[in-house]
């Protein structure tokens, strides 16, 4: 096994003490965080996900495997962050109401913060009007939402609404993304930005700040 097959086959028994071992070793073998990130935790979490699907393991392993998928996360986190990059604008995230999945977000929350964005992490189960709230009194210039179920998307055009509602529009966009989100549902809300992944999602926040500073 290559060492991010090992980090993926430890993540996925739940192992947090051996994912945290072998990412260090990769990092320190100088293997690129990219790949630790998205061939080991991400490979691996993906495959629980699966199993997951197929009602082979049930929630409690699903858990330790995301607790062991945070640890090794964590790691990178400082690697990711790069402290000389001047901060090109403030956003805030939160997983919708009713949703408690936060994986993906706290991905999300990393990776912009590493493209020296400033973030405001509202948690999970967040309410439309708390995002709306937050971006006014902390000076946001983006909503960050993420959902995980597909009960729970339709929180995302309840969000759009109360930032138009609030007149703040033209100031305040809205992305949106998490594994049920897609572009046509983007267009059908009328959110301002859906992308398929943390990276991405990094990428669109830094050019839609410098858009509304220019
Ligand atoms: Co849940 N769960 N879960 N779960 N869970 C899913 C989502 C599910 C698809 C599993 C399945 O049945 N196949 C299914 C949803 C089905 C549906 O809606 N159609 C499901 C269900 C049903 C449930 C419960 C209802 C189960 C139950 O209790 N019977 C329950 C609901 C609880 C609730 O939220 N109210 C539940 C609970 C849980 C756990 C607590 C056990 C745990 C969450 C732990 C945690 O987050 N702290 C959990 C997990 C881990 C999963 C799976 C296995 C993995 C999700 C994950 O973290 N993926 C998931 C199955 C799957 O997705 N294959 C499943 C890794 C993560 C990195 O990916 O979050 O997609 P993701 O994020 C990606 C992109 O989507 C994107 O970037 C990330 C990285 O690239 N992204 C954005 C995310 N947010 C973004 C925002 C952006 C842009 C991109 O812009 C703002």
């Amino acid at each position: 096994l290559t060492i991010l097959q090992e980090i993926s086959a430890q993540l996925q028994r739940g192992n947090a003490r051996a994912v945290r071992e072998l990412v260090q070793q990769a990092i320190d073998a100088g293997v690129p965080v990219e790949c630790i990130l998205n061939d080991g935790l991400l490979g691996g979490m993906s495959v629980v996900g699966e199993r997951f699907k197929r009602t082979e393991i049930f929630v409690p392993e699903v858990l330790v495997a995301a607790r062991a998928m945070n640890q090794g996360a964590a790691l990178l986190k400082p690697l990711l962050a790069s402290s000389d990059v001047k901060s090109c604008g403030k956003v805030c995230i939160g997983t919708v109401r009713g949703d408690l999945h936060d994986i993906g977000k706290n991905l999300v929350k990393m990776m912009m913060e590493g493209k020296g964005l400033e973030v405001v992490d509202l948690g999970t189960d967040v309410e439309p009007e708390t995002y709306v709230r937050a971006a006014v009194e902390q000076d946001c210039r983006i909503i960050c939402c993420s959902a995980l179920l597909t009960t729970t998307m339709s929180v995302m055009a309840e969000v759009v609404a109360k930032v138009r509602q609030a007149g703040i529009h033209d100031r305040v966009k809205v992305m949106i993304g998490g594994a049920p989100v897609t572009e046509t549902f983007c267009a059908q809300i009328g959110a301002d930005r859906y992308t398929p992944d943390a990276t991405t999602a990094a990428d669109a926040a830094v050019e839609i700040c410098r858009t509304l500073a220019e």
